[in-house]
């Protein structure tokens, strides 16, 4: 049984109207300070989070199906992760590991070169955040082959910085009005079930995108593909079987690398501990981040050791990169995810949600999909007989959800998806309570 935080009570509590007037004080007072582009999904003000709840500063306790965007899967406030970042800020909270070493970095490259798929020689290098991450492997692909050009797919997301921004897919939000981008950044087709021709197997998938590439970049100039095995912002996109392995195969003759982005489909979210385990390929590189750290930034470039030591001495890096209380948390979560079987977790909710939303399916025509694996799961909605996005019902059923205290993200490329991420440690009877909110949400668009 996963351990529980006990600081915050395990149940669902709706005092106020919500927003309630003490997080409606506090969206008052961040306006004078606070950017207006910085978005928050809800209007609710955290005050205290422990294991699948959030409590705000109003007292009332949220059902918390979004786990900070797939961060905190061992549960909000894990004591193992908190015993662990308490001991290490006392000893100390920082060095910079590229000035005086530490052990917890190493400790964690080990951790990684033993998770992450692949039995072959793997090493690591820590950064902060998961754009950081995807940047530094795009470094390392383009210094090992010597070639300029990284392949993208469609409805990708990778990040928020000028390089990750020109492979993320979605203008609106992401990169409207913030170019000129990187160069050498090539978008082909990704594989998206519903919406590709009918009965179009992975295979055929991919050979559209190898024909795309081949024809308008050619594989000598190609460094890398880079993608999501699970398709995250863009809408937890299943890519039919068959996909990930013929990628793999021409990859793998044609000398470009082949780097998985785990950055939202990592660490035991999907049912095994890496998404890519379910599509039977090892990667060459994999980047991490979210769920890695409890909570906690940290982030990191795992892969072949011959591709991850072609970069000259020095040459990656960073100030906070690898922060000795990121590592400490990390090394306490992923012990988390190990002994806790977090895995199995996680297909215990696939298996608990869909019953309820298949179901609830069958009533509703605005659900043209339910989809995902293991606790990364979501509803795609549209207009009723059509393939029409329908990005006004899924922001009414998140509405929904939130007025009864439950706590669903939204996400696709027509922002008509509403996603689950459970925190893994969720109690059934607790994923049973959001599960009505959530169905009777769903319900209220058949009218
Ligand atoms: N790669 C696959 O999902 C982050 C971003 C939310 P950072 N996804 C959530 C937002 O609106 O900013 C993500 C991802 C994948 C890379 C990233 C980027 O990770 O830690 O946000 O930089």
């Amino acid at each position: 049984m996963p351990t529980q935080s006990v600081a915050v009570e395990q149940s669902r509590s709706v005092l106020t109207a919500i927003p309630g007037p003490a997080s409606r004080a506090l969206a008052e007072r961040r306006r004078t300070v606070v950017s207006a582009a910085v978005g928050s999904s809800v209007p609710v003000w955290a005050a205290r989070a422990g294991g699948a709840i959030v409590e705000d500063v109003d007292g009332n306790r949220l059902i918390d199906l979004g786990a900070g965007i797939a961060v905190t899967s061992v549960g909000a406030s894990h004591p193992a992760v908190v015993a662990a970042v308490q001991e290490q800020v006392a000893a100390f909270t920082h060095t910079c590991f590229m000035v005086t070493p530490y052990e917890s970095y190493v400790a964690v490259a080990e951790a990684l070169s033993r998770v992450t798929p692949g039995e072959h020689e793997k090493h690591s290098v820590l950064v902060n955040s998961g754009a950081e991450a995807v940047e530094n492997a795009v470094k390392i692909a383009r210094r090992a082959t010597g070639r300029p050009a990284v392949l993208v797919l469609d409805h990708a997301y990778h990040g928020r910085t000028n390089l990750t921004m020109a492979m993320t897919a979605k203008a609106m939000p992401y990169k409207t009005g913030f170019g000129p981008f990187a160069g050498e950044i090539y978008r082909v087709p990704a594989s998206y079930p519903l919406r590709d021709p009918a009965g179009m197997t992975g295979e055929q998938a991919a050979r559209r995108l190898i024909e795309v590439a081949e024809r308008q970049v050619g594989t000598d100039q190609i460094a890398a593909l880079v993608a999501e095995p699970i398709l995250g912002e863009g809408g937890f996109l299943v890519p039919a079987p068959g996909f990930w392995t013929t990628l793999r195969e021409w990859t793998t003759a044609h000398g470009i690398v082949l780097v998985a982005d785990e950055v939202q489909s990592g660490f035991a979210r999907t049912g095994a501990m890496f998404a890519i385990e379910h599509e039977g390929v090892v990667p060459d590189l994999v980047t991490t981040a979210k769920g890695i750290g409890g909570g906690m930034p940290l982030a990191a470039v795992t892969g072949r050791a011959d591709l991850m030591d072609v970069v000259h001495g020095g040459g990656l890096g960073g100030t906070f990169g690898g922060n000795p209380v990121a590592c400490a948390a990390a090394l306490a979560t992923i012990d988390v995810y190990e002994r806790e079987d977090l895995p199995a977790a996680a297909r215990a909710i696939e298996a608990q949600v869909t019953a309820r939303l298949r179901e609830v399916a069958t009533r509703v025509p605005a659900i043209a999909e339910v989809r995902g694996r293991g606790a990364m799961l979501a509803i795609e909605l549209v207009r009723p007989g059509t393939l029409e996005p329908d990005k006004a019902a899924a922001a009414a059923v998140a509405a929904a959800c939130l007025a009864q205290g439950v706590l669903v993200l939204t996400c696709g490329s027509w922002g008509n998806v509403i996603r689950l991420l459970p925190p893994l440690v969720i109690e059934p009877a607790l994923l049973d309570d959001a599960l009505d909110v959530l169905s009777a949400a769903l319900e209220g668009l058949a009218g």
